[in-house]
């Protein structure tokens, strides 16, 4: 029973990069040792790619400990804050990574934010990868797109209007005139290729709308505003391939005005509900709607998919759909499936079958024509 090889490729050229090297590491602590052997490849801040050895006996015990620095053979450069890990690190390219793994986890963005880079790199090297593909990835990045896609699957959402930077810059009043007429105030004003909150504003009257916009097209070339509702947020975990199963639903209570970038990176003012005190019809609904849009976008492995419910006039409407969700056991769409009965390292396991075999799924097409004959 040969042990699965299991690359884990963390931190990145990204605001993210704390976050994933504590993904990385609750990873690591939780996959069983007797069935995988785990390799790091971390990407470091400025973008280059270090490959450690595989991980054997000890596990690292602090975030630091994942840090690798491309090492000298004769010197043990790994020593990080007196822990040394990993004694031969050594710059690294995918290609050769892939022949000393089986299976990748891509903990980490692309290199400037939008998704399916890493998953693209993934296809080019043929290597098996947890999660979704280059398509889902990056429309799950891009609001503009994914409401196209749930408009498309006749999913409920609110209200909005799409908008590029160019327009914005030059037609300020008629661009200004739409958003009044189709939306209304207030309305949230959000650039549309942003995994988190930044840029996001609200704005309750026509100055606002017009720094909101500004603020936005600092971010963005694409920019989404959207109708306000005053709605409860509720979330709930998909996982699998083609055979979904769903999680509980969960619920964000914030304190503050809405779910805005301090509140959901610091934890300030925000509580979770787990599961959320909703009605069964509202959380089979729920369960219903995650799974087509994870179907509409082509998911493979999880999604966290996130919505508004309006209690007073029992509306629920799809937000979006996360490929990438936060991802320690404190986050929500693990803590979505332990509610389920489904423990993280038995997730990490599911993500990590459901990568093989959406691999194997793959290897079946036939690229040529003529190798039918
Ligand atoms: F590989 C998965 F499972 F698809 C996956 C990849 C990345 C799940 C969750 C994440 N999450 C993150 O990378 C992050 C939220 C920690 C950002 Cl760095």
């Amino acid at each position: 029973n040969e042990k699965i090889r299991l690359g884990i490729i963390y931190g990145g050229k990204s605001s993210e990069h704390e976050v994933s090297l504590r993904t990385a590491l609750s990873i690591l602590k939780a996959v069983d040792a007797n069935r995988y052997e785990v390799t790091p490849i971390y990407v470091q801040l400025d973008g280059s790619w270090v490959k450690g050895d595989a991980i054997a006996g000890q596990l690292p015990e602090r975030i630091d400990a994942l840090r690798l620095t491309a090492g000298h053979p004769d010197e043990s450069s790994n020593e990080v804050a007196g822990q040394q890990l990993v004694p031969t690190s050594k710059p690294a390219s995918l290609f050769s990574i892939g022949q000393q793994v089986d299976v990748i986890f891509p903990v980490v963005h692309g290199p400037n934010g939008e998704d399916g880079t890493i998953q693209g790199m993934l296809e080019l090297a043929n290597l098996p990868y947890v999660g979704a593909g280059v398509m889902a990835s990056a429309v799950g990045m891009d609001k503009w797109m994914m409401k196209t896609v749930f408009a498309q699957t006749g999913l409920p959402q609110v209200k909005y209007v799409g908008l590029l930077r160019s327009q914005w810059e030059s037609n300020r009043e008629a661009s200004m005139d739409r958003i009044e007429e189709e939306l209304g105030y207030p309305c949230f004003v959000k650039p549309a290729n942003m995994g988190s909150s930044v840029g996001v504003n609200k704005a309750k009257n026509r100055e606002e709308l017009a720094s909101a916009l500004d603020v936005a097209a600092k971010f963005d070339r694409r920019l989404i505003v959207e109708e306000f509702v005053s709605a409860r947020e509720l979330e709930i975990g998909v996982l699998g391939n083609e055979e979904l199963i769903t999680s509980v639903v969960g619920e964000i209570i914030a304190a503050k005005e809405f779910y805005d970038y301090e509140a959901k990176y610091k934890g300030a003012g925000t509580e979770l509900a787990i599961p959320a005190m909703v009605p069964d019809h509202v959380s089979q609904q729920i369960a219903d709607i995650a799974k087509k849009a994870f179907q509409a976008l082509d998911g493979s492995g999880l999604s966290r998919v996130d919505f508004f419910w309006d209690e007073e006039n029992d509306k629920l409407y799809i937000n979006e759909v996360n490929t990438m969700p936060g991802f320690t056991p404190f986050s929500m769409y693990p803590m979505l499936f332990q509610a389920a009965g489904i423990s993280y390292s038995e997730l990490i396991d599911r993500l990590v079958q459901l990568g093989i075999e959406r691999h194997a799924d793959k290897q079946r097409n036939i690229v040529d024509a003529e190798e039918l004959e």
